[in-house]
């Protein structure tokens, strides 16, 4: 078989003992890589309930088909595990040289089961493991960690490390690399450092095995060079994500006041104009020819390498208006590697938790000095506060007693960086990501905008799956970057090609949105399993959108109508096969062969 080396590499560290294992190429075939390995994974071999946080959670590290290989934006992998933040499926997509690795070792994922008594880095080379001590790396941050490790193992290799967030179980901690990625956001950082898990370095030396190297290679250029011509591309050059804040703010969109608002009076202090006057470097992962990484001097004379979502979440969403302090905070937040997303919403439900006398300790938007404190509080568990904000808003307002109605989070992750208070797609989208609320799986928002922007007609819940079949559907699973194709508008049919001539395998497009729709069902049928029971309340958007109408802006007045949404998410079900509790219905999962999945759902809430 080309295209995939068939073997997974499993890492136990508590017995410190490893094996390679060949997995069915059915499973290739039918969930390409990535996500879609993952979910199957997770799904056959986590015991049913496992602990989060226990040894018995899988911390899987993904590749797919198209990973590694010349071809754009293609340096990417998934990181999963049972979510510590959600309780349900959790994974991110991080940029790094390990994706390549991975690769190059002759491995389609790597498993990492058990927890090590002491702190530990895993040394992967050519499928062959080396564990080493790590309590001399423990309590360093991931710059410093990544440092190290590269003076000890060479220039050639990829890193994958926790930083003090991970370590201290933070549950929205994430997984760092070269010094500005970041991923899975639902506490991937956490699940690894209960591991006790400080690094993962790789090192492949083998070729990547690819079915038409020769088509593959001049499909590559062609695409690379589609995506140089593009109209956007200097733009995009210029500014990245961060573009975005200046279209959220004449949406009636960026996070504003833990998502009380849609504008924010002081945004051109963290626009992307703002952004180019403070910039020093540009970055990005490995085969882009568009690296978004925008790297500015902070306030403290510091490289951080800023994206939208980090700075609408630590500026407008917590009531910030410069970015050289922004950046800053957005500085600790890699170095300690924790979610920028979950950190600013938390923070902004807990000033706002404190205005309204829920929390005893005054807290004020915009104190800088106050929140850079709270972050240290946080990521170290230091105090009553820092350890309650450290579980995320759904935990936090329920052990402080209040403020439920202001979380913005479904599922228990939060928001990312778009209000949707005028926005019913764009809910659906957060209401029905796979993970929790990220919009890195349905971003309908510019549509919905440009479009018929309050209807919560049956084309919102069409454009939502047809999004969610693309980019938390294939691009998970081939598993390399979406943004040639959102931001600068490459031609989706490469993909495709791509694939053929990667793994001789040739995809139609009904194929593969056949194989994201099984990924979806079986990530639904993963949290079924583990939550032990499911209900459509678990799909709703934040109370708060439907209860607090927007005060400011030209939308002032705007808010979610329960009943249309509640149609809206009928329509999604319809589409997708589901019940109207969210359960994929018996047919659907025959129809995707998930047929395994069926006597565990049945027990549990029955199918229809
Ligand atoms: C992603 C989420 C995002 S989405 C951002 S900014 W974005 C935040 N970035 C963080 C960060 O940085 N530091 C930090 N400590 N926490 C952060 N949390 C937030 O994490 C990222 C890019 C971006 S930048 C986006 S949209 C695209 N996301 C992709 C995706 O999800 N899949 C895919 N196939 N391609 C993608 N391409 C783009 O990748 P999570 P990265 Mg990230 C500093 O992982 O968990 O999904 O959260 O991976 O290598 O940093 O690239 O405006
Ligand atoms: Fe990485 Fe950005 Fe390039 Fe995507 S566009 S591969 S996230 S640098």
């Amino acid at each position: 078989m080309k295209g995939w080396s068939g073997k997974i590499l499993w890492i136990d560290l508590t017995r410190k003992e490893y094996k390679t294992v060949e997995y069915p190429e059915e499973w290739a075939l039918k969930y390409l890589g990535g996500r879609g390995l993952a979910a199957r994974l997770l799904w056959e071999y986590l015991p049913r309930g496992a602990d989060p946080l226990g040894p018995d959670n899988l911390l899987i590290f993904a590749v797919g088909p198209l990973t590694g290989l010349t071809v754009p934006s293609s340096g990417k992998l998934v990181v999963a595990a049972k979510s510590p933040l959600t309780g349900g499926y959790g994974d991110g997509n991080i940029g790094s040289w390990a994706s390549y690795h991975i690769r190059r070792a002759g491995l389609d994922a790597i498993v990492v089961s058990g927890s090590s008594q002491k702190p530990v880095v895993a040394y992967v080379e050519d499928g062959k493991v080396e564990f080493r001590d790590a309590e001399d790396l423990w309590g360093l941050d991931t710059w410093e960690t990544e440092k190290r490790l590269k003076s000890e193992y060479g220039k050639n290799v990829g890193i994958l490390e926790i930083g003090p967030a991970g370590e201290n179980t933070v549950l929205y901690a994430t997984v760092m690399s070269q010094e500005g990625r970041s991923g899975g956001r639902p506490g991937m950082g956490a699940v690894m450092g209960s591991k006790k898990l400080k690094a993962l370095v790789v090192k492949g030396t083998g070729e990547i095995p690819v079915y038409d190297p020769k088509s593959l290679r001049i499909e590559g250029s062609k695409a690379y060079a589609e995506i140089k011509a593009s109209k956007s591309y200097p733009f995009w050059m210029r500014q990245g994500t961060m573009m975005t804040v200046d279209w959220a703010q004449e949406a009636s969109v960026l996070p504003t006041y833990n998502f009380s608002e849609g504008v924010f009076d002081g945004y051109k202090g963290i626009d992307g104009y703002r952004m180019e006057e403070m910039k020093i470097d540009q970055r990005g992962c490995p085969f882009c020819n568009m690296p978004c990484g925008n790297v500015v001097k902070d306030a403290e004379g510091d490289p951080s390498e800023l994206d939208y979502e980090n700075v609408a979440m630590l500026g407008s969403n917590i009531g910030l208006d410069d970015l050289s302090k922004v950046a800053v905070l957005n500085k600790i937040a890699d170095k300690y590697g924790v979610d920028t997303i979950s950190l600013g919403n938390t923070i902004g439900w807990a000033i706002e938790a404190s205005q309204k006398g829920i929390l005893e300790e005054k807290l004020e938007w915009g104190d800088y000095a106050r929140i850079r404190e709270l972050i240290d509080e946080i990521v170290y568990k230091k105090t009553g506060l820092g350890r309650l904000l450290a579980k995320g808003t759904r935990k936090a307002c329920a052990e402080a007693g209040g403020g439920c109605d202001l979380t913005v989070q479904v599922k228990g992750l939060e928001v990312s960086a778009y209000d949707c208070h005028a926005a019913p797609g764009m809910a659906l989208a957060f209401a029905t990501s796979s993970i929790g609320a990220h919009h890195k799986e349905a971003w309908v928002i510019s549509w919905e905008v440009a479009t018929n922007r309050f209807s919560y007609g049956r084309e919102k819940a069409e454009k939502v799956i047809e999004l969610q079949r693309i980019r938390g559907g294939l691009f998970e699973s081939f598993v390399a970057c979406r943004l040639p194709w959102v931001e600068v508008g490459l031609n989706l049919d490469h993909y495709p090609r791509l694939l053929k001539y990667a793994t001789g395998v040739s995809y139609t497009w009904q194929d593969l949105y056949d194989v994201a729709d099984r990924i979806y069902a079986l990530i639904r049928s993963f949290w079924i399993r583990e939550l032990g029971e499911w209900s459509r309340k678990l799909d709703m958007p934040p109370e708060k959108w439907f209860k607090y109408p927007l005060t400011k802006g030209p939308l002032a007045g705007s808010k979610l109508d329960y009943d249309k949404f509640n149609s809206l998410l009928d329509h999604y079900y319809d589409i997708r096969g589901w019940d109207s509790r969210g359960v994929p219905t018996r047919a659907t999962l025959e129809r995707l062969g998930l047929d395994y999945t069926i006597p565990v759902l049945e027990k549990i809430v029955g199918l229809q």
